[in-house]
């Protein structure tokens, strides 16, 4: 069996098997890579990144969506910034009466998911409730004079097509697109190999919003152990929601996630203190 081999981090590398190569493209945006593995099923790399398996994306998109959803309460209007696969648009519509835009940039990752990877967009993109924008999150957050109640920069990591989605000028733009109340989560990928990344964003969130804090959640693919999700809002209330009024919210929603509780929720809040270190 051959092998993919990711070397995000300099000195460290993790390996699947490849049991087949189902597309392989490098487009005027990125290099794309769908294969077959033995352990996690069908594996999504940008740039030679892992950015989505079929067995393990449920840590990551369930984290992403029911976090600032039920931390708000009554979410009617979500943005999505990335997220080709669909796995966030997919966890996102499980809340009733919520309507997604998701801003993607490659529609590459759109096609090929849904052709090679349909379980991870879970037919979301079929949904009426869905509409998807094939254009620069950037430019969107820029220009359109739409208002929603949550963002979700669901990105690659802060190299390449990525990288302008952890600007403090992107977060102003994220901020002016929020209604009253508003959340922006993003990725800030794994804190014991990109703690950097931690610092930056709590002072660039931070200079944007009046609260500026992190979650986590593991994710197995992205290794290094648990990964920090950005939460960005003017009321800092919306991160100190108990379990109580989580768990009412949960009950209401009817979803039936499968590492997402509001034990877990409120918890993910509190950072152990290697990453707590880090916001300085
Ligand atoms: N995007 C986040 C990938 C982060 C990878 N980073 C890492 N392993 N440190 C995931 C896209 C899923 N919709």
């Amino acid at each position: 069996m051959t092998e993919f081999r990711e070397n995000l981090h300099e000195g460290y590398a993790q390996s699947f098997g490849v049991v087949e190569v189902l597309f392989e493209e490098t487009n005027g945006l990125q290099h794309l890579m769908i294969f077959e593995s033995p352990l996690h099923g069908r594996v999504l790399a940008l740039d030679g990144v892992v950015q989505v398996t079929e067995r393990d994306n449920f840590f990551y998109h369930e984290m992403m969506a029911h976090v600032p959803i039920l931390a708000h309460g009554a979410v009617t209007d979500a943005l999505i910034i990335g997220g080709g696969d669909g796995g966030t648009l997919r966890e996102v519509l499980r809340h009733s009466g919520v309507c997604a835009t998701m801003v993607e940039i490659d529609r590459r990752v759109v096609d090929l998911c849904t052709e090679y990877m349909p379980s991870v967009g879970g037919g979301a993109f079929d949904d009426p409730r869905a509409d998807l924008v094939i254009a620069d999150g950037l430019r969107y957050v820029a220009e359109t004079d739409r208002r929603f109640d949550v963002i979700l920069v669901d990105s690659t990591d802060p190299i390449g097509p990525g990288e302008v989605l952890f600007t403090e000028r992107f977060y102003r733009d994220c901020h002016r697109c929020l209604k009253p109340g508003g959340v922006l989560v993003n990725q800030n990928g794994v804190p014991f190999f990109q703690g950097d990344e931690v610092t930056t964003s709590h002072r660039r969130l931070g200079a944007a919003f009046r609260d500026a804090w992190f979650y986590t959640t593991p994710v197995p693919t992205y290794v290094g152990g648990l990964m920090t999700l950005g939460w960005a809002s003017d009321d800092e209330t919306l991160r100190h929601q108990s379990a109580e009024t989580l768990g009412e919210r949960f009950r209401a929603s009817g979803i039936a996630p499968r590492y997402y509780s509001p034990g877990i929720h409120v918890g993910a809040f509190d950072l152990p203190p290697y990453i707590r270190d880090l916001l300085i």
